[in-house]
């Protein structure tokens, strides 16, 4: 089967996880916490059962039948793909992923918290070949928070070549936090900044690839990245033939605060009434971010 027609399914892959392991979160070893401290990236083969990419897919199907709000890069041009956030209130295919799969699990493994709230969900999607380039970026700039537990788990439901991964420059989660990119600026320059110059201006790292320590892997769908969103990361174009779509959960444990951004633009995704509701250092507990570990009461009550 052709993997750009419509109906492909990554479940039917060859090569994904054939069973579930009674203990999935003996996937995540010792000397992969060690080198997601050092490198703020790891990417684990293999721990996602095809059912859960099923429920990913049909998720996806949902949020593009949907009237959510959806924003494309590069709008208009040959390179265009979507990006879309926060789906988690109302496709219930992606709660069900976050509350039922091991995902949340091996995040709290990897951030060291039992408790968890989601911070965001987000699906990029590259169809029709020939997709642009994620600019490089650090999420940390465009999200109000401080704190070390809180990580990305970065999903593709389609076999990658490395060049079409999400690439991360190791360690750089450990240096500067700089400006983000402007999206609406991409296609003239990756680098403009988000915010009227208060942080520093991302380097241009696609420029200068040789001078930093950059890692992607060759991706069969089961297979996960985990990463620090202080990380630097770009996400490879597509080539003619490929279909590429990734979705990212992220999760956050008790460590993580409330800390301001410049005021010049929102943060993301937009979450209206929060600076109102919450000062900065203060815990990040909100309805914006639903608990998620352990699962709430109400929650369980939906099936008990
Ligand atoms: O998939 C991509 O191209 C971008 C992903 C990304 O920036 C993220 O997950 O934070």
């Amino acid at each position: 089967m052709s993997r750009t027609e419509r109906n492909f399914r990554s479940s039917e892959l060859s090569g994904t996880v054939e069973s579930s392991l009674e203990d999935p979160l003996a996937l995540i070893q010792n000397t992969d916490l060690a080198k997601y401290q050092e490198d703020g990236v790891i990417m684990v083969k293999n721990v996602l059962h095809p059912e859960w990419l099923l429920l990913l897919e049909l998720g996806l199907e949902r949020v593009l039948n949907s009237s959510q709000p959806m924003h494309k890069f590069f709008e208009g041009k040959e390179g265009e793909f979507i990006e879309t956030i926060r789906n988690f209130d109302v496709i219930p295919e992606i709660r069900r992923f976050v509350y039922d799969s091991p995902i949340s699990d091996f995040i709290g493994k990897i951030v060291a918290s039992s408790n968890l709230w989601l911070y965001s969900d987000e699906f990029f999607i590259k169809e029709g070949g020939n997709s642009e380039r994620t600019p490089w970026h650090q999420d940390t700039p465009y999200w109000p928070i401080e704190g070390e537990q809180i990580a990305s788990a970065w999903i593709s439901l389609d076999p990658l070549n490395k060049e079409e991964c999400l690439e991360y420059v190791a360690g750089s989660h450990k240096g500067t936090m700089y400006d983000g990119f402007s999206p609406s600026k991409v296609s003239i320059d990756p680098t403009a900044p988000h915010y009227d110059h208060e942080l520093p201006q991302l380097p241009d790292i696609e420029s200068d690839r040789q001078s930093y320590d950059i890692r992607s892997w060759d991706i069969t769908p089961g297979d996960v990245i985990f990463a620090h969103p202080g990380v630097l990361h770009g996400g490879g174009p597509t080539g003619p033939d490929s279909r590429r779509r990734a979705i990212t959960i992220r999760l956050y444990g008790d460590d993580i605060r409330y800390a301001k951004r410049p005021p010049t633009r929102p943060t993301v995704p937009l979450t209206p009434g929060l600076s109102l509701s919450l000062n900065p250092g203060e815990a990040l507990r909100s309805p914006w971010y639903p608990r998620i570990r352990p699962i709430p009461k109400h929650i369980r009550a939906e099936w008990e």
